[in-house]
């Protein structure tokens, strides 16, 4: 194990509340729908225009926004998120994580973000982590989302390794199978029946340690 692929909703930090909070406040504002709590889990992993897209599906609105209107209430999302993650500090870091990626560097071994969130890197910065990775994969480069492997080539990519030297973590079922389609290793964080297509699941963050991934990528 070279390197390791980080997700960031969900490993690093728990951002799919302030992603729902926002969502739900533009589908009230603008749509006039209440989005249904399912969305906070199934919006995970999915790229802002393809949720967008989700919602205005659910709404029963999509052929009624152009192309141009739909990145124009996507960007006001944006923005409402932006104000709730603003506030997040390093005590908003998941539990486990800080010890994870001290044991991983100082065993060499490279750090690499996959994340599908444009702000990935504000995100980092105001948990103080950002200068801990080697790289933060920038999701505006790659042509698919997940579940298609393209975030995860990328992040290996931006390290010098193949995704075969490297073992990704995942809390969503898109992400997994990103990470398996991209060639790593997948470690999966939370149930271990929505993510069976993980090569080893972890029920959650304080259980990813530098042994836990070691195992999983020499199994
Ligand atoms: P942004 P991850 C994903 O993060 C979120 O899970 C997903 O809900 C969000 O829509 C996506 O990032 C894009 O985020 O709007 O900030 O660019 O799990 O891939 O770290
Ligand atoms: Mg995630």
């Amino acid at each position: 194990m070279q390197g390791v692929l980080f997700d960031l909703d969900g490993v690093i930090t728990d951002t799919a509340r302030f992603h729902f909070k926002a969502w739900s406040r533009l589908a009230k504002e603008k749509l006039n729908v209440t989005l249904p709590a399912s969305f906070e889990s199934d919006l995970k992993g999915i790229s802002r225009i393809d949720s967008m897209n989700r919602i205005l599906k659910f709404a029963g609105m999509k052929n009624e926004y152009t192309a141009e209107e739909v990145n124009e209430l996507a960007q006001t999302k944006n923005e409402l998120y932006l104000n709730e993650i603003s506030k997040l500090t390093q005590a908003d870091i998941l539990p486990g994580i800080e010890n994870l990626l001290d044991e991983l560097a100082a065993n060499h071994v490279k750090l690499s973000v996959a994340s599908a969130s444009k702000n990935a890197p504000f995100i980092l910065e105001k948990l103080g982590l950002k200068q801990q990775f080697d790289a933060i994969a920038n999701p505006a480069k790659v042509k698919h989302g997940k579940p298609a492997p393209d975030i995860f080539i990328e992040a290996a990519n931006q390290i010098h390794l193949t995704p075969q030297q490297c073992v990704g973590i995942e809390d969503a079922k898109a992400g997994v199978e990103a990470i398996k389609a991209a060639g790593a290793v997948a470690v999966g964080v939370g149930d271990a029946n929505e993510l069976h297509e993980a090569d080893s699941v972890v029920g959650n963050t304080s259980e990813l340690t530098y042994s836990v991934l070691k195992q999983a990528f020499e199994k």
